[in-house]
């Protein structure tokens, strides 16, 4: 099959596709593209998650609008199926992959589960198909490790036997559908007319932007995005700490910085969490490994970011100093305001540095089940309540509920979530990340 039959079958709707990773990013990409009429084949090494999928029940966990009815509705009509055995695929056109590409703890990309997905799939794929890399990689990987594992076991040769592009997914927890649909991709391909063709495809999903591009400039696209965010974080968290030891208002600052045409700074916080923004910058940076280049901003920004939760806990020193058997109420879990993610959460890192200090932390999520409850009853005997998450239930806390229950009236805000003066009213020494005004 050559790109032009291939091109023919994706605006036909004939093409026959695969989505290997039933991840929040592969299951909602094979549901609209079954939406759309293609027959889609979802291939996980997980057999329940397939079973679950099969029985038209979404294995996202979640409130992601719109996503279950879909997957029911795909799974009934015979549009989406899933399953664990990749020999089920050796028919299809189209084959995106959707693994996940974690960092090792010296921030390396080891890439396990891509390199064994493209083993299994070199094994079965089809002549002339189309495989599009959406896992976010470090720049270089289509070119040094994607290419070779896809030609030595397909015994094949890209542009001539298969096509090969990349295709970074934009997905955010709590809005899979929208994203995937409303934000503009890149389609980076092996050459220009597989980025066409890969173009032609994904135009069938995506209202918005479909940018073609060479491996390099997609891999370098995404990357950067999140690094590029991870920077702006770590400037606001670095004025945040100028702030403290000025005596200043980082928050009042910030307001007034942001007024300034261009300047629109982001927000100070206990911490950068998630499955993205933690780990990109570490891709783009160990993509230059070795080559002649100083990278020295990335790292410099991780260190800030990651150092937040640290500096919640000094925060708190500052007010306990001995934390020896103290009660600390840990409000939210989740890395993300009204998100149920716990991924890389920086309350994950703050409760470990608190019980270090031979502290008893006591963690409250309304999203996270295992730590939902009633606030005050989590409260009660605490000697400080330290807020990591800016869930929106806590903007309504009844400070003099919680005055009552917990054992000592000290707030530590890493959020700026609350009125420092409402708080001081009901009779809570507060301190807010950033702001050591008086
Ligand atoms: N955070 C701050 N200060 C800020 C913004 C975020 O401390 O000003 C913290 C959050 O509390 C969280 C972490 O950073 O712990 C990440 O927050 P995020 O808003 O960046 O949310 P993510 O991790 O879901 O990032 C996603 C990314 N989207 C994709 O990868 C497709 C990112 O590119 C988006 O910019 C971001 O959503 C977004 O704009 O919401």
């Amino acid at each position: 099959m050559t790109l032009a039959d291939l091109r023919i079958k994706i605006e036909q709707h004939t093409a026959q596709i695969a989505v290997i990773g039933l991840g929040y990013v592969g299951l909602p990409v094979a549901a609209l593209f079954a939406e759309q009429g293609y027959s889609v084949i979802g291939v996980d090494i997980k057999s329940e998650r397939a079973q679950r999928i099969n029985q038209g029940v979404s294995p996202i966990e979640g409130k992601e609008p719109g996503l279950a009815e879909l997957i029911g509705r795909v799974i009934r009509q015979g549009s989406l199926q899933a399953t664990d055995e990749y020999a089920k695929i050796n028919a299809c056109d189209v084959i995106l992959v959707d693994v996940e590409t974690p960092v090792n703890s010296a921030h390396i990309p080891e890439y396990q589960a891509l390199r064994s997905a493209l083993k299994s799939l070199g094994g079965v794929l089809k002549k002339g198909a189309l495989v599009v890399i959406e896992s976010t990689i470090m720049p270089g990987t289509m070119q040094n490790i994607a290419l070779p594992i896809l030609e030595e076991n397909s015994k094949g040769k890209c542009g001539v036997d298969f096509y090969l592009g990349n295709c970074p997914e934009r997905v955010m927890p709590g809005k899979l559908l929208q994203n995937l649909t409303s934000m503009s991709r890149v389609v980076g391909g092996d050459t220009p007319e597989t980025a066409a063709v890969m173009q032609a495809l994904y135009r069938q999903i995506v209202q918005a932007d479909v940018d073609t591009a060479d491996w390099i400039t997609a891999e370098l696209v995404k990357t950067m995005e999140n690094t590029y965010r991870d920077v702006q974080i770590a400037f606001a968290n670095e004025m945040a700490l100028i702030c403290e030891a000025l005596g200043a208002d980082v928050w009042r600052v910030r307001e007034l910085v942001r007024k300034s045409p261009g300047r629109e700074m982001l927000l100070p916080g206990a911490g950068v969490g998630g499955h993205c923004i933690p780990k990109d910058p570490w891709l783009l940076a160990s993509s230059v490994k070795g080559l002649d280049v100083k990278v020295r901003l990335i790292p410099a920004a991780r260190e800030i970011n990651s150092g937040m939760p640290g500096h919640m806990l000094s925060l708190l020193k500052g007010r306990l100093n001995d934390l020896q058997g103290k009660r600390i109420l840990i409000l939210g879990y989740a890395y993300l305001e009204d998100s149920d993610d716990t991924r890389d959460a920086p309350s994950q890192y703050f409760l470990r540095a608190l019980e270090a200090e031979g502290a008893i932390g006591v963690v409250h999520d309304p999203f996270v089940a295992e730590y939902a409850g009633d606030v005050y009853s989590k409260a009660q005997g605490c000697h400080a309540a330290v807020l990591m998450t800016a869930h929106s239930e806590y903007r309504t806390i009844d400070f003099h509920q919680l005055k009552q229950a917990m054992q000592h009236a000290l707030i530590i805000d890493g959020r700026n979530l609350w009125d420092k003066h409402a708080a001081n009213s009901a009779g809570f020494d507060v301190v807010r990340l950033g702001d050591f005004s008086l």
